[in-house]
């Protein structure tokens, strides 16, 4: 979707501080971090929101996690501990509907998230 501002970051057309990437998957830091550590890891394909996902894309969105969990790994984060989080619509807090896997570290990290 080419109005989708993650689909564009996907595609480089906007520009971001890119993490990782690979052919299905881009990380990069947010904009606006809450945490020491915080990057998102978005699927290149435009997926609105978990709502929106099919079975086939369970491998994908598992893969999100999977790359979150070696970034923290990667920043040694992976001991201390690290949280990985999905908004699901304006009720949860998605601001940006392209979905999107939160990796926040480096803080402790209260709970439950308000
Ligand atoms: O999270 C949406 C997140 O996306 C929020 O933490 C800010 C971040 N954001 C918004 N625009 C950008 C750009 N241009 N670069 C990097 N990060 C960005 P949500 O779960 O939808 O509330």
């Amino acid at each position: 979707m080419s109005s989708c501002l993650f689909c564009r970051i996907a595609s480089a057309d906007i520009p971001a501080k890119v993490i990782y990437q690979d052919a299905d998957l881009v990380a990069f830091e947010d904009i606006n971090p809450q945490a020491p550590l915080h990057c998102l890891v978005i699927p290149r394909r435009h997926i609105g929101t978990l709502n929106d996902m099919t079975p086939e894309d369970a491998t994908l969105v598992g893969t999100m996690h999977y790359r979150a969990a070696q970034i923290a790994r990667e920043r040694g984060y992976a001991d201390g501990g690290f949280r990985t989080v999905i908004n699901c619509n304006a009720d949860a807090g998605q601001t940006v509907f392209h979905i999107h896997l939160h990796l926040l570290a480096g803080r402790r990290l209260g709970w439950p998230p308000g």
